[in-house]
């Protein structure tokens, strides 16, 4: 189930159920919920209505940086950064999918123990404020080849420039933006065609 368009819910543009329901009936199958300013117990009851969203669209459910709201809203996984917990910590404490976000091949090598990796930001992002230099096309190939783990490739990445992100042999791609457009449709149904999905 690892493979596809992954969609990253933000309230910055929206609801975060509203953006993951567009993007389940559109499709995608892989959500993650990411939220960095909510109150801890709205950030739950915002996790469990998005379980039951997830849940009936036989979706997978993944909670950004917060171990303990997957475990209380029985989420599939967890999305770790390199400043969050350590991936053997969570590991002991976590019992699901754990993806982490790499920049480059040395990054990727020391997460070889995830389940997935989240490679980028590919291209210049507006969405995400601290986002690192873009590691281009040819920094996405380098993590692609040193790693036998799925690789999500994150970072400004539309339906003008996914091609030779999906010829880098990545298994999926992870977008905010690109699902809150109108083209929107056309971005997954791309991906998919690409991926045989
Ligand atoms: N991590 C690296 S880039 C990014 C995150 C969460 C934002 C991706 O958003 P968009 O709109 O698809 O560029
Ligand atoms: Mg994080």
């Amino acid at each position: 189930m690892l493979r596809g368009v992954y969609c990253i819910t933000d309230s910055k543009f929206g609801k975060h159920e509203e953006m993951a329901k567009r993007a389940l009936e559109l499709g995608v199958r892989i959500i993650q919920l990411r939220e960095k300013r909510m109150k801890d117990r709205e950030l739950l009851f915002t996790a469990k209505r998005l379980r039951e969203l997830t849940e009936s669209y036989n979706a997978l459910l993944l909670i950004n940086d917060r171990i303990d709201i997957a475990i209380s809203c029985d989420a599939d996984g967890v999305h770790l950064g390199q400043e969050d917990l350590p991936l053997d910590i969570a590991r002991e404490i976590f019992d699901g999918i754990i993806g982490i976000s790499v920049h480059d091949v040395e990054e990727a090598k020391r997460a070889k123990k995830a389940d997935y990796l989240g490679a980028g930001p590919v291209f210049k992002t507006m969405t995400k404020e601290d986002a690192k230099d873009p590691i281009g096309i040819e920094g996405l190939r380098k993590i692609v080849s040193a790693t036998h783990l799925p690789v999500f490739a994150i970072g400004g990445i539309s339906l003008d420039n996914v091609k030779p992100v999906l010829e880098t042999g990545v298994s999926g791609v992870a977008v905010v933006s690109a699902l809150v457009n109108e083209r929107a449709k056309d971005f997954i149904d791309l991906v998919n065609r690409y991926l045989g999905i």
